[in-house]
């Protein structure tokens, strides 16, 4: 049965893949699973038949016959568990690449979506530099954590995996910030990531959406 993902119908990151559909397409493309895209407004998002879906009127959701995820994390790590490829047959691989998954939603993703709240909401404020000056901080400190953690490996634990997959679509966040480029070896490996046919799949897609969008 082919999975239905939601996705903004105009994306505000202008197609730069940023919006948390992303993971789930680039999820879907590195097991080969052909799914379809429901697109919704912002008002859309808020009525009853989507609320239904999603408690919180947010994409992504993902249906799949009378299943229906939300949360980009569970619909990665469903996805992981139904299709082979994102996560290992070892167990204990398997469990600390769960761990991973956890890690990149839990422990990295909070300070930096926190940072780019405060830039959009709090620039006005007078004490707007010193914040920011302490969120970047905050995010600096578990960039240089998870750098020392990830040495020169290619992959957090081993091959590509579903953690991976997370951390490198929450690294992504930080593309361009000056933050992650003060860590040339997690650069690296968000480029990696970046460089697989999978995501650059889902990549195209999610921008093809946001071009029609500006065409139409
Ligand atoms: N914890 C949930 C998950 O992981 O699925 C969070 C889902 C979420 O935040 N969804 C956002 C949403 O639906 C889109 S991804 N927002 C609309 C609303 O809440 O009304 C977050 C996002 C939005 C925009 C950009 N951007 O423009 O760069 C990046 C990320």
């Amino acid at each position: 049965m082919t999975p239905t993902v939601t996705a903004f119908e105009r994306s505000p990151d202008g197609g730069k893949g940023l919006a948390r559909d992303m993971r789930v397409r680039w999820a879907l493309e590195e097991v080969g699973q052909p799914y379809e895209v429901r697109l919704l407004s912002f008002k859309a998002m808020k009525e009853p038949a989507h609320l239904a879906l999603h408690p919180f009127g947010q994409i992504p959701t993902y249906e799949e016959g009378d299943l229906a995820l939300f949360e980009s994390g569970a619909i990665v790590f469903h996805i992981a568990e139904r299709h082979a490829g994102l996560l290992p047959d070892d167990a204990n691989a398997r469990a600390r690449a769960i761990t991973w998954m956890f890690a990149a939603l839990t422990t990295m993703e909070p300070p930096i979506v926190e940072r780019e709240m405060a830039m959009i909401l709090e620039r006005d404020e007078a004490w707007y530099e010193q914040r920011l000056r302490g969120l970047e901080e905050s995010v600096r400190k578990r960039l240089g954590e998870l750098s020392a953690r990830l040495g020169d490996a290619g992959w957090l634990d081993g091959g590509f995996s579903a953690g991976n997959l997370l951390m490198v679509s929450v690294l992504l966040r930080l593309k361009g910030s000056g933050l992650l480029e003060e860590y040339p070896s997690l650069a690296a490996y968000v480029a990696r990531g970046e460089a697989r046919p999978a995501y650059t799949r889902a990549f195209a897609a999610q921008r093809a959406v946001f071009t029609a969008a500006s065409a139409g």
